[in-house]
């Protein structure tokens, strides 16, 4: 078991856009093993590969009650997004303590490769989608205060500025 440092928001790091696998190996599945191991630990409902500074795009999901139902999404892209838009008050790892109502598509289909590199889709609607999309994002280098107020972000910026320093 590996539990790995998380970045924390405003990290330049988190702002970096993740490159696709080009092979699902033995590294990428211990890197799964490892981000699953992370976002237990925290505990979280998710955690994509740029908030552990591995800038490729695999992202790991357990939204169940039970804590057993791990999904891993290598390659993730939305091939179809629709139904009524859905506003969600969302965490995340990178930002704690700060939680906001985000509005996304209320229903995607995700196409991935699993771990053993075969490719798969998924509808997801509720929790489960408002959780792709935000992990989604982190691969494209945008944490969710940035939905946010330009007010909100440097209030934000400010509040973990002073958590930084009340903890060193
Ligand atoms: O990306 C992340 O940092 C993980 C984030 C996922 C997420 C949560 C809510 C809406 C969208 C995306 C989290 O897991 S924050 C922690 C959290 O939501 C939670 C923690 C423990 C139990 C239940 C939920
Ligand atoms: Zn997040």
């Amino acid at each position: 078991m590996a539990v790995l440092d998380i970045l924390r928001y405003p990290d330049a790091r988190l702002h970096k856009v993740a490159s696709p696998v080009a092979t699902v190996d033995d590294r990428i599945r211990r890197l799964v093993q490892d981000m699953a191991d992370t976002m237990y630990a925290a505990p979280g409902i998710g955690l994509a590969a740029t908030q552990v500074d591995v800038h490729e795009r695999v992202i790991v999901i357990d939204t169940s009650e039970t804590k057993d139902d791990l999904l891993v999404l290598i390659n993730p892209e939305i091939v179809a997004s629709g139904g009524e838009k859905k506003t969600y008050e969302e965490g995340c790892l990178s930002v704690p303590g700060i939680y906001d109502d985000v509005e996304r598509a209320g229903r995607i289909t995700v196409r991935a490769l699993d771990v053993r590199g075969e490719t798969f889709e998924l509808e997801a609607e509720g929790l489960l989608a408002v959780c792709i999309q935000h992990e989604m994002d982190h691969l494209q280098g945008k944490v969710f205060v940035q939905y946010l107020s330009r007010l909100k972000q440097s209030r934000i910026k400010s509040k973990m500025a002073k958590l930084d320093r009340q903890a060193a």
